[in-house]
């Protein structure tokens, strides 16, 4: 049985989700991190050294980043399929993974906070409008991508669409100003048609 640890909430503990959904596989969750805790104590320390969530466990193996537990799942239960087997695709289509880890979740995460952890009297405005200007640039990128492909290894959806896909659904649904990114809104509603998507990731913001 695969267990996954950390709390629905989480856009990183999402992405294991949507793609448990994807590939009809059954898990068991337990809430960690956030308002439930746990993940300072030290049994879940030694799986986690980190400290955040998700932390799964699979068959005896243990692993934490979102984004490599995705590979992992997608490789071990989808070759061909979620995850794409010629390696020319595949690369195309991650390099979009590790983007979102390291651009697009450091230019989501101010705004995000600011306006879904953050009460209206104590937001920065100015500070948000600069932080929302910085993420459209992101979706921007995105959109420029997606304008000669279905999804973002090619024709077919994969896990590369997982990461940024939950990035969208936020874009898509904070109360901001959105410039029009008309490829990145076709992917986006192609996303929202897979069942998977709608149950795990298309439930609000919190
Ligand atoms: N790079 C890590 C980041 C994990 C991360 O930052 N998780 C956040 C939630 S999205 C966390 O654990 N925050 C503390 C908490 O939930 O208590 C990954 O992709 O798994």
């Amino acid at each position: 049985m695969l267990n996954i640890l950390g709390r629905k909430t989480s856009s990183n503990v999402q992405k294991v989700l949507w793609c448990c959904g994807e590939l009809g596989l059954a898990y068991e969750r337990e809430d960690i991190g956030g308002e439930f805790g746990g993940n300072d104590r030290p049994d879940y320390r030694a799986l986690n050294p980190n400290g955040l969530v998700p932390t799964v466990i699979d068959d005896g193996l243990v692993l934490w980043e979102s984004n490599t537990i995705i590979r992992y799942l997608a490789a071990r239960h989808a070759a061909g399929t979620l995850w794409p087997t010629d390696p020319r695709v595949r690369a195309v289509g991650e390099k979009w993974m590790d983007w979102q880890i390291s651009v697009m979740s450091p230019a989501m995460q101010p705004v995000f906070r600011t306006l879904v952890r953050t009460p209206p009297e104590k937001r920065d405005m100015a500070a948000l409008a600069a932080a929302r200007a910085s993420l459209s640039k992101t979706f921007a990128m995105l959109d420029r991508a997606l304008a000669d492909r279905a999804f973002l290894a090619g024709e077919r959806f994969t896990v590369c669409d997982i990461p940024v896909g939950i990035a969208t659904y936020r874009w898509y649904t904070m109360e901001i100003t959105r410039e029009d990114y008309p490829h990145l809104r076709r992917w986006y509603d192609r996303l929202a048609e897979r069942a998977p998507f709608r149950a795990e990731i298309m439930v609000g913001l919190a």
